[in-house]
Parts: C-alpha cells; structure tokens; sequence
C-alpha cells in the first residue's frame, strides 16, 4: 500500500501530434493553472513536479514517427517514477501519450512480475489501427497498439515488454465507436461497461465489478482519464466532444472509490484543450476530480462497500 500521502510525480506531455485539432499542447500549463499541484498538495501528498517531458528526437509532424519519439521519452519517465516508488501522473496532451505512459507502466510491472489493467475512462474505444481509423488519428490508437495490434511501425523501445493482455483493458463510458474497432473490441474480448449499461446500472454496480477483480489478483491499476468522458456541458475543452456524457456526480463518485479502493497506480490526465475551453472550466472540473481520486472527501466517510453487482 501507498500509504495516507502518496509521493506524486506530476508529468506533463504537451503532445498534439496524435489529434488534427490544435491546442491540446496547452493541456499542461491549463492544469497548472488550475492549481492541479496546489490541489494534491494540499490533501497532503508530497508533490513533485517534473516539468514537460521533451520528446526524443524530432516530433513536430503529426504521425507515427513523431508519437513514437514523445512515447519512448514518456516510457522512460514513467518507469523511473515508479521504480523510484512515486506514482506517476501523467498530463496531457492527446491520448497518445499513453502509449508511453503505460508503457513505462508494462516495463515497471513486468520486472516486478506483477500484474497491469487499464481502466479507460473515455467516450471512444482508442481501439483503431492505421487501417480501420477514419481520421488517420493516433489518439483514437493507443489501446491497438498497446494490445499488440497488427499494422503500427515500431513504436516501443526494444526490447518491448510483451503486449498488453486486452481482457486486462476496461472502456468505461464508451458511446462512440468506429465501424472496424467495434468488430476489434469485440474479437479481443475488451472490457466494456459502455453508456447504455452506465444508464441501466448506473456506476457504482460495474466499477465495483472491476475493481474487485484488480484486487483479488493484486494487479496494478493505471487509469486512463479522457476528458470526453465527462459530458460536453461540464468540460467543453476537448477537441472530440461527444453527447451524453458522464454528468459531474457520476465522474465524481468514480473518483472517490477509486480513492477508497486504494488500488490507483498510475494516472492519465488527456485531452484537455484550453483552445477550446471555456474560462478553465473543463481544467478546474478535472483539478476537481483528480482531488477527489486522491482523497478530498465531503465527510471522512469511505463510498459504501456494495454487496451484489450483476455479472455479465
Ligand atoms: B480520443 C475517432 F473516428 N474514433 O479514430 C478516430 F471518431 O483519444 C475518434 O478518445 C478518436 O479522444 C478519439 O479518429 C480519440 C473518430
Ligand atoms: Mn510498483
Ligand atoms: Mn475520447
Ligand atoms: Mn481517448
């Protein structure tokens, strides 16, 4: 266990080369702005800021080539962090910078032989590959890749650690999926609690389902939070926004048991476009949220255990 204050590391990854729309580079500096820092800070947490990771070698052409010079930079931050036995948090910047944040994550895990699931909280699966993306955009990749998905170039530093098990990968608020990837999650047995059963069960039943898993086999859990995950009328910074979103109560109550599970790793903060936002709205929403994922409760009250959860 991490214990009641966790040593933080704070990465930013001002990276926009996965994404056609421009502004996402700005991610970082918004969450500084909005006091993302100041907020664990003051929750008791030692943090420590690492400033903005500079991608290896070229990364100004949108692409491949560019995204795997900022992943294999990123990777190598994060396992540092961990090894160093802070938890990193990852901040955006599009959702290719995941690649090399769980990366990082994979070696980590993989030396301790322990085991890694992904929960992805996002409105989109991130499941294509170069050949079933509509747009030709990397952030809607990251999970093909890290899956070990035919069709990328080399992306990882070598030796790569093996690819990461898709039955170990959880989409949590999907209601956006493209035509290709949708037959792809579904071939991989990808984890999916998508809109429709958040609607039906609401999000307490299928969290719970998850994190009872990650417990009883000792797994690391690294959260993946895009910022389309919220609905569009609470965070309105993010190039891809999709209608019918998580509402504020939702993401927050997933933030306080993800708090009280105490399971939480590593942290993906992306997407965040200040270009787009309204007077740092969507930034001080997530500064918000990511407080309550490390401890900021109403009362020193933990979220109720619950006792039954359907099963798929
Ligand atoms: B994000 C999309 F076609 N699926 O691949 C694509 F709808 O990181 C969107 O989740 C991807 O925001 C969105 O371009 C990527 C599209
Ligand atoms: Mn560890
Ligand atoms: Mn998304
Ligand atoms: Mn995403």
């Amino acid at each position: 266990n991490l214990g009641d204050g966790y040593r933080l590391a704070l990465i930013g990854a001002p990276i926009e080369v996965g994404t056609s729309e421009p502004g996402a580079v700005m991610g970082p500096a918004a969450l500084r702005t909005a006091g993302l820092g100041r907020a664990l800070a003051d929750l008791g947490h030692a943090v420590v800021d690492h400033g903005d990771v500079v991608p290896d070698g070229p990364a100004g052409a949108r692409g491949l080539d560019a995204v795997a010079a900022w992943t294999r930079a990123l990777s190598r931050v994060v396992e540092g962090v961990l090894d160093g036995g802070a938890l990193p948090l990852t901040a955006g910047g599009d959702h290719s910078l995941s690649l090399g944040s769980i990366d990082g994550v994979m070696r980590h895990c993989a030396r301790q032989g322990r085991p890694l699931f992904v929960l992805w909280l996002d409105a989109h699966a991130d499941f294509n590959t170069p050949e079933t993306s509509p747009s030709g955009n990397v952030h809607g990749m990251p999970l093909a890749a890290l899956c070990g998905e035919a069709g990328f170039p080399q992306l990882f530093a070598e030796p790569a650690p093996p690819a990461l098990a898709p039955t170990d990968v959880h989409l949590f608020g999907l209601r956006s999926i493209d035509a290709g990837e949708r037959a792809l999650v579904a071939a991989r047995r990808v984890g999916v609690t998508d809109m429709r059963t958040i609607d039906e069960f609401g999000v307490i039943a299928p969290l719970r389902q998850i994190l009872e898993r990650v417990a009883a086999r000792g797994a690391h859990l690294h959260v993946s939070f895009d910022i389309d995950f919220l609905d569009p009328s609470i965070a309105p910074g993010v190039g891809t926004t999709v209608p019918g979103g998580a509402t504020f109560r939702e993401a927050h109550l997933i933030m306080e048991m993800l708090h009280d599970s105490g399971l939480v790793r590593s942290l993906d903060i992306v997407e965040l476009n200040p270009f787009l936002d309204e007077r740092g709205r969507s930034a001080r929403v997530l500064v918000e949220l990511a407080a309550s994922l490390f401890g900021r409760r109403i009362l020193d009250r933990p979220t109720a255990p619950i006792a039954a959860v359907p099963s798929d």
